[in-house]
């Protein structure tokens, strides 16, 4: 069994795994290292990954990309109607306020959450991944933006299990990072902790993370972020601007045609790309709108001027990850800078006067979050033998609850979970309840979030039971591996006589035990001798979230879309034999087959080659996986006698030549 890791990207994917000792990042079927993030949906099969990036701007109301950006993400959020405003495929509200995605496919309306979205890319890299290997792949470290919500770490999972994966972990990109970054190292010293700053600056998104190195351990000081500022931001300055300069310069408007902005767009990537390396750069595009061939030219001074607020914005999760780490400027011993948005030079600059200090670039860019993956995959896998490294991860949101009436449940520390709860981590609380209750999960500090982001998590009924008497319950909170919150038990107390009265009305919590990293957390001390203890059920309920049934049906779907692709894949190969055959037998009937056919033979096999290069081109373009395969049989039987002609003629050619050796 393999061991993978993943970074899904909002525009490239990338898998390591580990492998003869080390990790090694796989290619895709194209030899590349990265994977696009696109579903496409074609007339009779979808095309994945690089794939579906190649159909793109061919198809762009059925190319599904960016995925990442909607799952788990409310429909009616301002912010993600801003995303949903520069993709140019279909969507509606769903009824649990989620996005739904919808597309014309197979002659049909097809209606897709981005979880199953997700869950097709997921099973296309799972497939790539088992082809390299060859071998089966399910085990898997899958990372993701630390402002991650858990709704969005649960749609995670569930695409995850669509594809039949399991994820061992989802990881923090960052914490992914730094493991790769520290587990090799041998340099730092028993005098203190090493301070290490990684900024990594995706397509959509940029985040920063402070990590704290000593020997044989890491742990994460800070993560902070800016969900909506990454290379993607920087695209738009120049489409802006190249929109701008087209409309006075040859009288069209690109917001007014998909297809146009589409191209621009990717041009706008590509210039970007070019001005990163030279001083300047030229567009050009061929027939973008109205049949007009366009062309402009940027400076790189300019467009850094262009972009000076978001070159700005890049220094503020810097900032604020510095300062909630609570260490000084001058106690960063590097900055390591990562992911391909950051390749603009301006970023450089800025981020080095910023720090006081040239950030590096010792990491890979672009693969060190799925490394980081894949190591702490083989960590997490009794197969494998890793050496012995600690991560403590830290969780960047406080979380509180919430009782049936909504009000905040006072907690001695205010919080549930507090801000940079190392995790995973175990909190006990108790309370005094005569009868089924609801808790409410939050998020405690709604400024943390990312924009728009409701801070309402899960909800939780804890029950049925009743007692006469306000009974003593225990409810034990886990945030999980994942980062999720989930009530692990929770039971009733009855308490014998020794127990006083004295606080058995209040609403008081209190919180008994409070052990990270998932330690035992059997009975309290305040439990007298006499208690008795009973399990309640708790039932959950997540805001958005996929229900059992649904993720049943989604499985069914990719199975069902699965086949189908198989399906058309299998009728090319059966398509491409015969027309090989076709040619194939056309060649040997003019060199080996010659003098082994009569002339009869030879016009009617010739006839037939041709009828079925004929069919091959009109009718036969686009038929059936057996209307391929009878033809090559027909076709075969005719070939047949002149065939074997030869080869026994051959056979004896050969024996001859042995003889005489
Ligand atoms: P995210 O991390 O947001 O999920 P991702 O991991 O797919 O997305 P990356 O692959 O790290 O993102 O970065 C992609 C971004 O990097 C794109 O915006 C791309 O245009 C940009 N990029 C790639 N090469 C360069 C370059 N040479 N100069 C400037 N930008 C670049
Ligand atoms: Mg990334
Ligand atoms: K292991």
């Amino acid at each position: 069994m393999s061991v993978v890791g993943f970074d899904i990207g909002n525009e490239n994917c990338v898998i390591a795994a580990a492998r003869n000792r080390g990790i090694d990042v796989l290619l895709n079927d194209e030899s590349n290292r990265e994977t696009p993030a696109v579903v496409g949906f074609g007339e009779k099969q979808r095309f994945l990954g690089s794939a579906g990036a190649a159909s793109a701007t061919m198809n762009p109301k059925s190319t599904i990309s960016q995925v990442k950006r909607l799952i788990g993400s409310q429909y009616r959020n301002p912010a993600v109607q801003k995303d949903l405003y520069l993709l140019p495929f279909e969507t509606s509200e769903a009824p649990n306020g989620g996005v739904l995605i919808h597309l014309q496919y197979l002659n049909e309306r097809y209606t897709f959450t981005p979880v199953q979205i997700l869950g097709m890319l997921f099973a296309h890299l799972k497939q790539m991944a088992e082809k390299n290997l060859e071998s089966p792949v399910s085990d898997c470290v899958i990372g993701i933006p630390s402002y991650f919500t858990d709704l969005q770490r649960r749609a995670y999972l569930d695409a995850a299990h669509i594809a039949g994966l399991k994820p061992l972990r989802l990881v923090h990109d960052c914490t992914a990072i730094a493991l790769g970054y520290g587990i090799y190292k041998n340099d730092f010293t028993d005098s203190g902790p090493t301070n290490v700053v990684f900024v990594d600056i995706g397509h959509c998104d940029t985040q920063v993370t402070v990590a704290a190195f000593e020997r044989g351990h890491l742990k994460i000081l800070s993560h902070s972020f800016d969900s909506h500022l990454g290379g993607r931001d920087f695209d738009e300055v120049l489409f802006k601007y190249f929109a701008e300069k087209f409309k006075e310069q040859y009288n069209i408007d690109v917001y007014t045609n998909t297809r146009a902005c589409v191209r621009l767009r990717t041009s706008c990537e590509k210039l970007k790309k070019v001005l990163s390396a030279n001083a300047e750069a030229p567009i050009n595009i061929e027939c973008l709108m109205d049949e007009k061939d366009v062309k402009g030219f940027i400076k790189r001074d300019d467009f850094e001027n262009l972009c000076s607020d978001l070159l700005e914005r890049v220094t503020v999760p810097c900032v604020n990850a510095v300062n909630n780490a609570g260490i000084g400027v001058d106690e960063i011993y590097a900055i390591e800078l990562v992911g391909s948005g950051s390749r603009i030079p301006a970023i450089m600059r800025k981020l080095t006067s910023l720090f006081r200090k040239e950030p590096r670039r010792t990491l890979n860019a672009s693969e060190c979050v799925a490394r980081g993956c894949a190591l702490h995959c083989a960590m997490l896998s009794p197969t494998y033998r890793v050496r012995d490294y600690q991560v403590q991860d830290s969780f960047p949101f406080a979380i509180g609850l919430r009782s049936d009436e909504g009000e905040d449940i006072n907690l001695p520390s205010g919080t549930l979970f507090p801000k940079g709860q190392p995790f995973p981590s175990v909190k006990m609380i108790s309370l005094r309840r005569s009868s089924t209750f609801h808790l409410e999960v939050v998020y405690s500090n709604e400024d943390d979030l990312p924009l728009g982001v409701s801070p309402k998590v899960s909800h939780f009924t804890i029950g049925p039971f009743s007692n006469s008497e306000n009974a003593k319950v225990k409810v034990k909170f886990h945030l999980n591996l994942h980062g999720i919150v989930m009530i692990e038990s929770a039971s009733l107390i009855r308490e014998g006589h020794s127990s006083s009265n004295a606080h058995s009305h209040s609403e008081r919590m209190v919180v008994d035990n409070d052990m990270s990293n998932g330690g035992p957390a059997e009975s309290s001390p305040s439990t007298t001798h006499s208690a008795r203890r009973r399990n309640v059920k708790v039932s959950e309920n997540i805001y958005g979230g996929t229900k059992i049934d649904e993720l049943r049906q989604a499985r069914d779907m990719e199975g069902f879309l699965a086949d189908q692709d198989i399906k058309v894949e299998q009728t090319k190969e059966k398509k491409n034999t015969l027309e090989s055959f076709v040619y194939d037998t056309r060649n040997k009937l003019l060199s080996s087959y010659r003098s082994f056919a009569t002339d009869e033979e030879r016009d009617g096999i010739s006839r037939n080659l041709q009828e079925t290069e004929d069919w091959l081109y009109e009718d036969g373009d686009d038929e059936t996986e057996q209307a391929y395969t009878g033809r090559l049989q027909d076709l075969r039987k005719l070939v047949e006698p002149v065939e074997s002609r030869y080869k026994e003629e051959d056979a004896r050619a050969q024996a001859t030549k042995a003889l005489s050796n």
